[in-house]
């Protein structure tokens, strides 16, 4: 155990869990040893039983009053009315006694019944603190304390679905069985390094080979749901970029479902770039309108192109738009000299006017980015541009939100050296070379699993992860 998780959790934390604004509902929450006898002083009922005497998950009415004020009539010293919710030690979200203050859901009852709470000897919470108690506590590990995260920042039902998986230690169970395969190999090389007299021979290293090849497989197959993962919870930006007047705002707003962004027959119509979430088939995407001027007639329209310069740079997936009824002009050429490198559909727009441009035309001037053609003013064509949309990103593959998906950055990288490690522990066993240096890349490789699940992290960045979190939570 960690010197850090040998600090003493023994005061008790208080802090508004709820938005602060008007609901219906809002609660103020405590946990922590002494989180029963303090709501004993502040929580009254006609039967005048108190709080401590409760069972473990009952819920209460009464009042909430603070027994502080002084010279006051009895009616004076209430604050709200209010359901309180008893949750004892273990079987609670932080293992520690909860209790739950559900008042109404302003900002002023919600705020006299944490300063209430203070006065009585709670303290205000750190963002994340009762999370963290969880994972200090050893209810939750690490992957489960930030699928909590998730679940709160979660921007489409997709993603929503991988980080409730990751809540339930979908993740951290197979994270362990990796683990105990590479326990097992690494047994097996200590045991030999201290017998040396029955040294391995070429077929017990096979052996060993084979489960560290095993093992790999595993981390590499975490790996690369990675891609997946991020683009769930990320989401993916787009950005519409073509010559004035190609219908890109059009596009926009019947991607969008919405008219957002003006269009007209003006050349030069949009100058500020224009940005908007939109869910297409379960991804979140920040879709990015720009201007189309080539030519600034002035100061604005200087701006304008420097603005879309920029996000087209930062784009993940770039729509060129082009005009159907159009040749394709040396004004194209140059915006696709320009984009060349990137990852880039084609959307040939306006296919319900005569069409001048060719699939072959196409093919040569942006070989493989594949090109979908479809009329935004007819809305045609729409299903099959989001069915290419999503094909590019997904790279062909499809989504499977039932199986577990890697989706955090700092388990990607922590995968990627585990990786590395096995990847060396290979080349030391196949080349014959000494026990010992491949025992510790084994070593290696575990500390970087564990330290995914937070068995071995320092205490640094434990604060860091939970800083993230919203007070209350
Ligand atoms: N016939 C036809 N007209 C279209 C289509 N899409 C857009 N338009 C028209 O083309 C004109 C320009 O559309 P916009 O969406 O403003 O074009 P833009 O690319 O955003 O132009 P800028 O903002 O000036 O760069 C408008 O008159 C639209 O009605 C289409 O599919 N078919
Ligand atoms: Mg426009």
């Amino acid at each position: 155990m960690s010197m850090y998780q040998l600090k003493v959790l023994d005061d008790t934390i208080v802090a508004i869990s709820t938005p602060l604004g008007s609901g219906g509902i809002g609660i103020v929450r405590l946990s922590g040893k002494e989180a029963l006898n303090i709501v004993d002083k502040m929580f009254i009922t006609k039967n005048n039983l108190k709080p401590s005497q409760f069972k473990s998950y009952t819920v209460h009415y009464g009042w909430v009053i603070n027994p502080l004020k002084e010279n006051k009539q009895k009616s004076e010293e209430i604050i709200d009315e209010v359901l309180l919710t008893i949750m004892r030690t273990p079987q609670s979200y932080t293992c520690e006694d909860v209790v739950e203050i559900s008042c109404h859901g302003g900002i002023v009852p919600l705020r006299a019944i944490l300063s209430t709470a203070i006065d009585l000897g709670a303290r205000l919470a750190e963002p994340g603190e009762f999370t963290k108690r969880a994972f200090l506590n050893g209810r939750i590990d690490l992957t489960q304390a930030e699928a909590v995260l998730d679940i709160i920042r979660s921007k489409t039902d997709a993603f929503l679905r991988v980080s409730t998986h990751q809540l339930k230690g979908e993740l951290t169970l197979e994270l362990e069985s990796i683990r105990e395969h590479l326990l097992n190999v690494f047994t097996a090389i200590e045991a030999v390094m201290n017998f040396p007299e029955d040294d391995i021979d070429t077929k017990g290293r096979g052996k060993l080979l084979n489960q560290i090849k095993q093992a790999l497989q595993k981390v590499k197959r975490l790996l690369e749901s990675g891609h997946q993962g991020r683009i769930l919870k990320e989401g993916i930006k787009i950005v519409l970029c073509g010559k004035p007047n190609v219908g890109k705002s059009s596009l926009l707003n019947v991607l969008l479902k919405q008219p957002r962004a003006i269009v007209t027959d003006i050349a030069g119509t949009t100058r500020d770039t224009i940005e908007e979430l939109a869910q297409i088939r379960g991804i979140p995407f920040q879709l990015v309108d720009t201007a189309g001027i080539l030519e600034p007639r002035d100061l604005i329209e200087q701006e304008a192109i420097k603005r879309s310069h920029m996000v087209i740079k930062s784009a993940d997936l770039i729509l060129l738009v082009l005009d159907a009824s159009q040749p394709i002009s040396k004004e194209d050429e140059e915006l696709i000299s320009k984009i060349n490198e990137q990852n880039v559909l084609v959307v040939v727009n306006k296919r319900d006017l005569k069409n001048q441009i060719s699939e072959d035309e196409i093919k040569k001037l942006l070989p493989k980015k594949g090109m979908i053609r479809v009329s935004a003013l007819k809305k045609t064509g729409i299903d099959d541009l989001e069915e290419a949309i999503v094909e590019k990103v997904l790279q062909g593959e499809s989504i499977n939100t039932n199986h577990i998906l890697v989706s955090n950055i700092r388990h990607i990288n922590a995968l990627k050296e585990c990786v590395q490690a096995l990847e060396k522990t290979q080349k030391i066993l196949a080349d014959g070379l000494v026990l010992e240096v491949a025992s510790e890349e084994i070593k290696t490789a575990i500390n970087h699993l564990d330290s995914i699940t937070g068995k071995n992290v320092d205490s640094d960045l434990i604060d860091k992860i939970f800083s993230e979190f919203c007070i209350g939570k």
